[in-house]
Order: structure tokens, then sequence, then C-alpha cells
């Protein structure tokens, strides 16, 4: 029996030294330990061994189960000390090398225009006034004085979506409304998408963006008109440009102008850009009509007011030599990423 044992310890040794990780030491352990383990057996072979000897077999046997357990568990615990020293090694984190930058994408070009235009006139005093896209031929047209017959309600120049509704034509329709229900002075810009029912090339499109400004109240004079754009104008191109106004016609003004400055490239001199006219276009402008303030209810006798238009993708065009106004609207990655705002 004593040699059963001292056999049984020598296989568990060499059978040890072969694990190579926590499943073997859990398979040893079950082969010998368990309940129909080798250790187990021995207990119960202690049946056939004579009355005399029992004690010390007994000891022995017990023994050998308590050495097993912990030789077992002495390497349990190194094994699993190995994996997480591997584990540790497998995932170790260099925290001292530089972070990668996450690209969290940036605002629409048309979209930054329009927040640093909207800026400039807010930091005048002017407020934001919204107003729908889908709008009544009342408030995009008529108020404006803009005539049933004028060619701008031509079905081709405008959609029409149901009778007598429009997608507006211009953010001007915001500007009949607040009129209506505000008492000057009365000084607001209407930023937004308008419509047009063109045909799609470089320079037009059927959806483009405008800032529309109005300032309505006693005395307003065209030297405010000239004053506050020209002021608008040099802030947003950061030049000291020089500004000019050519007359013009639009319905809802009277005088109409259009605002010119000089070549943000030649500087005047000419060259391609201006087309050797040493002048650029920015916007239009005007003396609002006198009938579009009757139509809002305003004295035109006691009321006057200043009131400009410019297209929001022509000044990201101007500013940042962009031929075709299509590549606003195209959402092209390779385009857009030119403009992420640092
Ligand atoms: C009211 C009265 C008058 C707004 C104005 C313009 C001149 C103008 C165009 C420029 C290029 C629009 O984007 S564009 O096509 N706009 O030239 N807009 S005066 O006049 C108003 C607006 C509201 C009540």
């Amino acid at each position: 029996m004593k040699h059963v044992i001292q056999s049984i310890r020598a296989t568990f040794e060499s059978e040890l030294h072969l694990c190579k990780q926590a499943n073997d030491l859990e398979a040893l352990r079950v082969r010998y330990l368990g309940k129909k383990g080798l250790v187990q057996e021995q207990l119960k072979s202690l049946r056939d061994v004579p009355e005399a000897e029992k004690p010390l077999v007994g000891k022995l046997i017990n023994e050998l189960k308590k050495e097993i357990e912990e030789r077992l568990d002495a390497a349990i615990s190194a094994c699993s000390h190995l994996q997480l020293q591997d584990k540790m090694a497998k995932e170790a984190l260099d925290v001292t090398l530089p972070g990668r930058r996450s690209n969290v994408g940036s605002k629409h070009p048309v979209t930054q225009m329009l927040d640093e235009i909207t800026d400039i006139f807010v930091s005048m005093g002017f407020s934001v006034a919204l107003g729908p896209e889908i709008e009544s031929e009342y408030y995009n047209f008529d108020v404006l004085n803009i005539s049933p017959d004028h060619p701008a309600r031509d079905m081709q120049d405008t959609f029409y979506v149901a009778p007598g509704m429009v997608l507006r034509t211009h953010t001007s329709n915001s500007q009949g409304r607040v009129m209506e229900n505000a008492n000057p002075p009365i000084r607001i810009i209407c930023p937004g998408r308008v419509f047009r029912n063109e045909t799609i090339d470089a320079s037009h499109h059927v959806f483009f963006h405008q800032v529309e400004g109005l300032y309505v109240d006693e005395n307003v004079s065209m030297q405010d008109l000239l004053s506050t754009l020209s002021e608008f104008v040099r802030r947003l191109f950061k030049k000291d440009v020089e500004v000019r106004l050519r007359s013009s016609y639009f319905p809802f003004v009277e005088p109409g102008v259009e605002l010119d400055m000089s070549c943000l490239l030649c500087e005047g001199k000419g060259c391609a850009t201006c087309k050797h006219t040493g002048w650029i276009e920015v916007l239009g402008a005007g003396m609002v009509h006198p009938q579009v303030l009757r139509n809002v209810g305003l004295d035109p006798e006691k009321y006057t007011g200043y009131a400009w238009g410019l297209g929001v993708e022509r000044m990201v065009a101007l500013r940042s030599g962009i031929r075709d106004i299509r590549l606003f609207a195209e959402n092209d990655m390779r385009f857009l990423s030119q403009f992420y705002a640092v």
C-alpha cells in the first residue's frame, strides 16, 4: 500500500510539471482529488487493509491528499499570477503617446457665413427674424409691391406648391410679417433658405441662402444705409475696402441701389476677378418703397427705412474664390473639409 501511495505521489509530481494552464490544473485536481479520484480510491481500499495497519495507511493517504491539495493551490495561484502578467503585457498602454485627434466635423461654409453675418448685425443692434419657407403669395409678393404681372411671379421663376402658395423666393417674406406687428424703430435681419425655379448651372441653383435686412424709423436716410453697410462689408471681408452705390431697381425699394466694394484682389486697379472694373458687386439695397410701408400699416409721411439683401453662397464664393455655387449643395467632403473652422 505504501508503494502505491508513493507511486501516486510521484505520478502526480510529474503530471503537475506538464500542466501549462489553469485548465490543466483543474483536470489534475479532478483526477486526484475528485469523488472518483485516485486519492478517494485509496481511501475506499482502506477496508481491505489489515486492522493493525489501517491507522498508518490512513495517515499516509491523508498526508498525500493534503500534499496534493497544497501543491495544486500553489500551482493555481502561480498560474493566475502568470496569466495576469501576460494579460498586462498584452494590454499595456503607453500613456505618454500623443493622443489621436477625433474628427468632430464642422459647420457647413454657408452656415459659418450666415453666423458671421448675423453676429455683425446683432452687434449693431439688429434682431433676427425667421419666417416660413412655404409662404402665401401675399407675403412673398403682394406686401412687397411685386405686382401680379411681375415676371418673378412666373411659374418658370417661382415654385408654386398649392394655389396661392409658393416656396419663398426671398426672406423678405419674414420682414412683411414683422412690420405688420411691430412699431418702429424696427431693426431686423432675416437669414434663411430661398427657392427659385432656375436651370442649375455654375452660378444658379434651385435653392440658396439669403440674409435680408431692414431698418425703419423716423428720419432713416440713405446715409444710414451707406454707413451701416460700409461698416458691415469691411468687417465681413476684414479689409478697409472702398464702397460705392450704383442706381438699380427692385419693386420693394425706391430708390434702389447696388453696393459695390473695391476688388479684394487688385484693390481697385483692375484684374480678371473684377472684370477689369476694379469693383465687385456685393448686395442690393434701397429705401423701403412708400407703398410697402402703407401695405403693412405704417405712414410713409412719418417713417422711412432702408432695406438690403445678399446671397450667402455668393459671399462665401467672393471671399474664398469659388467659381461654382453647385459645390455648396453637393456635400462633397473634399470641398467641405477645406472650410473646417479651427
Ligand atoms: C421689405 C422691404 C424691402 C430687401 C432688398 C434687395 C434689395 C436685393 C437680392 C440680392 C441678391 C437678393 O440674394 S439676392 O438674389 N436682394 O437686392 N433686397 S432691397 O428689400 C426689402 C425687404 C423687405 C419689407
